[in-house]
């Protein structure tokens, strides 16, 4: 009997080098796992069923190659992917760990700090248009600060949205096929991280040269490192006809950025997570930024990688079962969950005789007040859906 849940190219997961090829290292504790080689990490994710890995420059090609070394890398590297039928649908770049932007990279108080960056990134871009990718990820995990005297906040911004601004017109200059999604993070390994949510990005990138050919990339962890409800931030970045890209791991409440494996942390907030993702046509990379636990060998770092594609395919098929629930549905059905398209008050539109009417009209307030709403009764279903009781 074939495997339900075994994944398939079509179903576009991605993996990060950096996540599988996570060695274990943490501030407390050497690494516990060799390197493993990208031809090798692109090899296994093809024979479990992945689409595609992303990467960080530095990832692929070590920080400080020389050229002949960067092509001898990257074209062993697509020899991988050809080999395997892989695809590179994202890329980013690494200006975190190089002590250089240990003030940060866009908003580092130092001129030639911020030039450097921009010239790294604009490097890492032509390697991944070389590799196929169409989504430029920018994470600024070092745009940010321990002691808010170093500079004005405003000015940080400022430098932030030069700097984007300044990718976009190389991008365009170039008539590369590619679009930005940001990456919000609160804190860590920054004291404070600038443009900490999703929201702040979406804020942000409203004030940008070239809004249009910029969205986000949320993270699991990240949002609920802000006590945020995840699903409803990829609603509103879908509302923006924004969500050029996602980041999925699980995360504890309270706790650093743990990157844990999707799905084994936060079960119905998930579910949601993918019933939205699925009825919305994203038809972006389901990409996973996670890695195993330090307890685990290579063997495990592989189980970890099966884990975070099965598990998303157990919420999808759970929120099909949602969809042709027939008690579920006749009970959305009457509380109104989605809307029955009628607009009794006209509140779509306005106008003086739509005000006026509304102004005069009353209201049963009380009697609105003391109806039930059946919310227990209905999230009940939803725990036994997805405890496997209905
Ligand atoms: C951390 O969550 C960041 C980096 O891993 C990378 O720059 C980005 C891409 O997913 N996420
Ligand atoms: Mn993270
Ligand atoms: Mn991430």
């Amino acid at each position: 009997m074939p495997d339900p849940y075994a994944p398939k190219k079509s179903d576009k997961f991605t993996f990060g080098l950096w996540t599988v090829g996570n060695r274990g290292r943490d501030p407390f504790g050497e690494a516990v796992r060799d390197t493993i080689p990208p031809a090798r990490i692109v090899q296994k994710l093809s024979e479990l069923g992945a689409y595609g890995v992303n990467l960080h420059d530095n990832d692929l090609v070590p920080f400080g190659a020389s050229a002949a070394e960067r092509d001898r890398i990257v074209r062993d590297f697509k020899k991988a992917l050809a080999d395997h039928g892989m695809k590179v649908p994202m890329a980013t770049t690494n200006l975190f760990f190089h002590p250089v932007f240990k003030d940060g990279a866009f908003t580092a108080n130092d001129p030639k700090v911020r030039a450097f960056a921009v010239q790294k990134t604009m490097r890492s871009i032509d390697l991944g248009v070389e590799l196929g990718a169409t989504v430029y990820v920018m994470w600024g995990g070092r745009e940010g600060v321990e002691a808010d005297a170093c500079r004005d906040a405003r000015e940080a911004i400022k430098r932030y949205r030069e700097c984007v601004n300044f990718l976009c017109e190389y991008v365009l200059d170039q008539r590369y096929e590619m679009r930005f999604a940001l990456e919000a993070k609160p804190n860590e390994p920054r004291s404070d991280i600038y443009l900490p949510t999703t929201g702040h990005i979406l804020a942000f990138i409203e004030t940008l040269d070239h809004p249009e050919m910029v969205g986000v990339n949320p993270e699991v962890a990240h949002e609920h490192m802000s006590g945020l409800n995840f699903y409803h931030s990829i609603a509103q970045a879908i509302d923006a006809e924004k969500l050029f890209h996602i980041d999925l791991n699980d995360q504890k409440p309270g706790r650093y950025d743990q990157d844990l494996r999707f799905g084994s942390e936060s079960l119905k907030g998930m579910f949601f997570l993918v019933k939205l993702l699925e009825e919305s046509g994203y038809d972006g990379s389901r990409h996973f930024d996670s890695h195993a636990y330090r307890t685990e060998d290579e063997e495990g770092v592989w189980e970890f990688a099966r884990g975070s594609m099965r598990s998303y395919l157990i919420l999808k098929e759970k929120a099909r079962r949602f969809g042709e629930d027939r008690q579920i549905q006749a009970i959305l059905k009457e509380i109104g969950a989605t809307g029955n398209g009628d607009d009794p008050y006209g509140l779509g539109r306005y106008g003086r005789d739509t005000a006026s009417r509304l102004k005069d009209t009353s209201f049963e307030v009380d009697a609105l007040a003391r109806k039930g709403l059946g919310y227990e009764r209905l999230d009940q279903l939803v725990v036994d859906l997805l405890l496997g009781a209905r």
